[in-house]
């Protein structure tokens, strides 16, 4: 996939304030900090896209990016679709209550968005598994919300130790669900991944887009 323009359109506090649901969607969620801003610019070429920044927890909303792609650079055939920045979990600083607006508000979301394709939940690849992403995975699963796993920040392990912690990731996952979601191991830093998810939203693309899916 070739994308020719990739644009902010909107931050929405609410599912009820999201734009019309008119193009096939694919959110991106994951713990503060995990890299998911720095992976949206990757993907989109483009490293102002979304904010990068240190100081997590901070943005409590649904933010709305319009992209149109092509397959290859030089074709015609435009597809437009939304990729949105969803506020990451597991921010240690935030209250009960602002736990429980995010809650809410991403459960709504993730569960009424009629157009929403897919979730890429994103997952620190330096560190073994971790409870808080277990669980958040096995909540999608519960309420039948395709996913894909997204390993993040590859470039700050050594090789042996990604392979080990996204093994044992996958391995703890098998104990609760069924059939294990697909998976990409990813570094905005050396810019690894992209055709893999980019191919698999372009693919995703052309079964919704088809009625498939
Ligand atoms: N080395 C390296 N650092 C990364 C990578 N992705 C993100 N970071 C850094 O991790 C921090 C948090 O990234 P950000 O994209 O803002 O995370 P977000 O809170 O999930 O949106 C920033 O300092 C990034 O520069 C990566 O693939 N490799
Ligand atoms: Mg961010």
């Amino acid at each position: 996939m070739h994308i020719k323009k990739a644009e902010y359109i909107i931050s929405s506090p609410s599912f009820e304030k999201c734009p019309a649901p008119d193009k096939p969607e694919y959110a991106f969620i994951g713990r503060s900090n995990v890299g998911k801003s720095s992976l949206i610019n990757m993907l989109c070429n483009n490293e102002k896209l979304a904010k990068t920044s240190n100081s997590p927890g901070k943005t409590q909303m649904i933010n709305h990016f319009e992209i149109r792609s092509v397959p290859k650079a030089g074709d015609f055939n435009e597809t437009q679709w939304y990729l949105v920045d969803l506020p990451g979990y597991g921010f240690a600083k935030i209250s009960q209550s602002s736990r429980r607006r995010w809650e809410q508000m991403i459960e709504n979301y993730l569960r009424k968005r009629e157009n929403l394709v897919n979730v890429f939940v994103l997952i620190d690849a330096r560190h073994s598994p971790q409870k808080l992403d277990l669980e958040f995975i096995k909540r999608l699963g519960l309420w039948e919300i395709p996913l894909t796993i997204v390993f993040t920040k590859s470039d700050k392990e050594k090789q042996a130790i990604v392979s080990k912690n996204v093994k044992s990731f996958l391995e703890s996952l098998r104990k609760t669900q069924q059939f294990l979601p697909q998976h990409f191991v990813t570094s905005s830093e050396k810019k690894l991944g992209k055709k893999n998810v980019l191919g698999l939203i372009g693919e995703m693309n052309e079964g919704f887009l088809s009625g498939k899916i």
